[in-house]
């Protein structure tokens, strides 16, 4: 099972406040003392890594990260460590403690911007007076449900464990995006506008998830911008089976396009 490249397992992050009990919550769903818990704010510095075998979900890597309200200058560092690690998460655990949420809301809508779900877990619910009142006034304030828990009693971890199978991204089998449409070795121009809209630096995730889908089909993948359409198209020795683009620039590809490639927007 360790054998999985860490790429095919479902990368989970934990974040949330400095002892908010994360890394407790990752020894609770893994049922193994695999993190460091104290009572010392600030326990888990860097990022750390755990595979694991979920019963239900498969192979997983935790990534447990140092609290997001981690101040001064090595605390911001580690801020921006945790900030790289959501770069790597599939599915996210925003762990709460208590009432005040605000940083924990900022972080959901950093993570939801970037596609990744979120699960909310409110922990220590063993200490916590009112769990039901105040779990209602977080899935109020934080518009999503609350998996109440107390990783000290491993309590609610089974329903933890099954807000992450249920939201985490769809695996490769459910989810294709052009299977239907390609065959291994076909030829797909992805064209991408990169104007004003783009985001600096990156594309956007539809055409990252398109190649990759496109790759894991054996597709022979092209990309271009769309005023490198008709360079493209003659450097390449037939046309493409598929042209996949954006639906702003549909028409102006529509009208250069070869007759026999079929064209489709991300
Ligand atoms: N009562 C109670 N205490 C808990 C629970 N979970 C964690 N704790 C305690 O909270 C403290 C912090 O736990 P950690 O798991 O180290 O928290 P963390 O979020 O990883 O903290 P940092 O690594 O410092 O960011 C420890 O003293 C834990 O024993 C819980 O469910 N109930
Ligand atoms: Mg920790």
């Amino acid at each position: 099972m360790n054998k999985t490249p860490h790429a095919n397992r479902l990368h989970i992050g934990i974040f949330g406040k400095r002892n908010a009990g994360k890394s407790s919550l990752i020894n609770a769903i893994t049922n193994q003392d695999i993190a460091v818990v104290s009572d010392v704010a600030g326990t888990t510095t860097d990022p750390v890594l755990k595979s694991m075998e979920i019963y239900g979900i498969g192979p997983c890597l935790f990534i447990d990260t140092a609290g997001i309200d981690d101040s001064g200058e090595l605390g911001e560092k580690r801020v921006m460590q945790t900030r790289k690690a959501a770069e790597k998460t599939d599915i996210a655990l925003v762990v709460c403690s208590d009432s005040a949420v605000d940083e924990e809301q900022e972080w959901i809508e950093f993570l939801e911007a970037k596609g990744i779900p979120v699960v909310v877990v409110l922990n220590k619910i063993d200490a916590i007076q009112g769990v039901e009142p105040l779990q209602a006034k977080l899935e109020a304030k934080l518009k999503k449900p609350v998996v109440a828990v107390s990783a000290k009693n491993r309590v609610g971890v089974e329903a933890a464990i099954e807000a992450i199978k249920e939201n985490r991204p769809k695996g490769d089998d459910e989810l294709t995006i052009v299977g239907h449409l390609v065959n291994p070795g076909d030829v797909v121009l992805l064209v991408m506008p990169q104007d004003i809209q783009a985001p600096k630096g990156r594309l956007i995730l539809p055409q990252v998830q398109t190649t990759r889908d496109l790759l894991d089909h054996k597709c022979i993948v092209v990309s271009c911008t769309t005023t490198e359409l008709s360079q493209t198209l003659e450097a390449l020795s037939s046309a493409p089976k598929l042209i996949i683009t954006d639906s702003q620039v549909f028409k102006e590809v529509y009208a250069l396009k070869p007759q026999t490639s079929l064209l489709t927007s991300f």
